[in-house]
């Protein structure tokens, strides 16, 4: 029997997202929602919706009894759990298939490895990926520490097993630092991820982020959709992100590609996944993988025409990959800007009901938003409220629409962060391509006024 109602693990656009793939399949769909959901646009669009909880997300959108409840009275097939929240959750996708239930993700084991940050490395490592230079697995000890770093040379980063995203890490830069630096990273790590296991690596000095988009069909054959440049970030949230990355060549996406996907298929990889990497002086340097859909997917889709939701479901139900590694094709370039309901100068989150919404529109402008007039933005929860999502036949044609559909784009009621892109679209390292992931928290520092002036 082929799945034919999805719960939806997950709230806000992507869940909206995830919504549209559904009904355009003939797939119902199952919204689960806090009591500060009832409102949202997907719970209102979704076959049936069921409270799971009050406002916080552990004890609604992390609950997974609550959430296993509501697929068996539902009779849902499948649960799709978007990203953030359980969708990285080896535990979580356990109980899923315990429970006879389709999880639309990856084998719950690839989780559990990705989400160790020295197996993943050692596992990346083994499959062929170019590493940052550091230590060989965990580090036990100051004094090999110091023996380590002595090699790869200072300064160096100490990392936490259980990281990632930019949590437990720390610059070393000399190694009378080290033994003090090591301990605090570890106790940092011990409170926030109750695991104080540290590992070391040579630190790339002003890198681009840049990650590859993979699929795999779970039974050998992987495929990669090409890169996204995320080098656009503040405090490790990603701001704006682009594909492809303006920074490389056709033949060093379908090099690196071709590398990841082959790793993927010998894995036995199954769904979608993302393998990030530092990029610094025309090198690659895996740091981790993504065993999940990511915010940024849309700009993919634009440049592939690949549904990478309906993809997902595919996927899971069983299906081969929907197409081989030549039949994929990339067109123009497209950019991504998150619209968070926040200030755009101070950042400072900003929820409350929006009086008036106008979205973008016109060819080659998506907007993923799960905002409408008299919506309330929730306190609760990430302030991202909206995607701009723009492509053009090249990258400069790209950056002249998206700058027309920002014009467009009305969010009126809370402050969001639309004023922060068009001043971006208006500073000639951006526009000329040249940002690494340093750039734009220097750049906001050099900002003499508000660029919420224009608001
Ligand atoms: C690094 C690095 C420099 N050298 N590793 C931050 C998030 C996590 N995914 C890895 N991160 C970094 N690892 C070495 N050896 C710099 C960062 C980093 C970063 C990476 C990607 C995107 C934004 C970033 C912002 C600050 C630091």
């Amino acid at each position: 029997m082929p799945i034919e109602k999805i719960l939806i693990a997950n709230r806000g656009e992507i869940a909206l997202r995830i919504h549209r793939a559904c009904h355009e399949m003939g797939i119902k769909t199952v919204a689960v929602h806090s009591t500060a959901d009832a409102e949202a646009k997907h719970v209102r669009l979704a076959d049936e919706a069921i409270c799971i909880g009050p406002p916080p997300a552990a004890q609604s959108y992390l609950n997974i009894p609550a959430i296993i409840s509501a697929a068996e009275i539902s009779h849902a097939d499948a649960i799709h759990p978007g990203y953030g929240f359980l969708s990285e959750n080896e535990k979580f996708a356990t109980i899923v298939e315990d429970h006879k239930i389709i999880w639309i993700g990856p084998k719950p084991e690839h989780i559990g490895i990705m989400g160790d940050k020295v197996e993943a490395k050692r596992t990346a490592g083994a499959l062929g990926l170019p590493l940052v230079p550091g230590s060989d697995g965990a580090v036990e000890d100051a004094e090999e520490a110091l023996r380590i770093a002595e090699t790869i040379g200072y300064p160096v980063m100490v990392k936490a097993r259980s990281g990632g995203g930019g949590r437990g890490m720390k610059l070393v830069r000399e190694a009378d630092s080290l033994a003090t630096l090591m301990s605090q990273a570890r106790a940092e790590a011990k409170s926030a991820f109750g695991d104080d296991t540290v590992y070391l690596e040579k630190y790339l000095g002003n890198p681009r982020h840049i990650e590859f988009q993979i699929f795999g069909d779970g039974r050998g054959e992987a495929i990669h959709l090409g890169e996204r440049d995320c080098s656009l970030q503040r405090r490790h949230q990603k701001v704006l992100e682009e594909a492809p990355s303006p920074a490389i060549t056709v033949e060093q996406r379908d090099h690196m590609g071709g590398i990841v996907a082959k790793a993927m298929a010998d894995r036995g990889y199954r769904g979608a996944g993302t393998i990030e990497f530092l990029y610094e002086n025309g090198e690659f340097y895996f740091i981790e993988m993504n065993t999940r859909l990511q915010v940024e997917h849309p700009v993919t889709e634009m440049v592939t025409g690949i549904d990478l939701v309906r993809e997902q479901i595919m996927i899971a139900d069983g299906h081969p990959l929907s197409c081989k590694q030549e039949e994929v094709r990339f067109h123009g370039h497209a950019i991504e800007c998150r619209i968070n309901a926040e200030d755009p100068r101070s950042f400072a989150p900003s929820p409350g009901k929006v009086t008036h919404y106008h979205p973008a529109g016109g060819m080659h402008v998506r907007v993923d938003s799960g905002l409408y007039s008299g919506y309330v933005v929730p306190p609760y929860y990430d302030s991202m409220v909206a995607k701009l999502i723009v492509y053009g036949s090249n990258r400069e044609r790209c950056l002249m629409r998206l700058r027309r559909a920002l014009e467009e784009m009305v969010i009126d009621g809370v402050k969001n962060t639309i004023p922060l892109h068009q001043a971006l679209l208006a500073d000639p390292e951006f526009l000329a391509g040249e940002y690494t992931i340093k750039w734009l928290e220097e750049w906001l520092a050099r900002q003499p006024e508000a660029p919420a002036a224009a608001e």
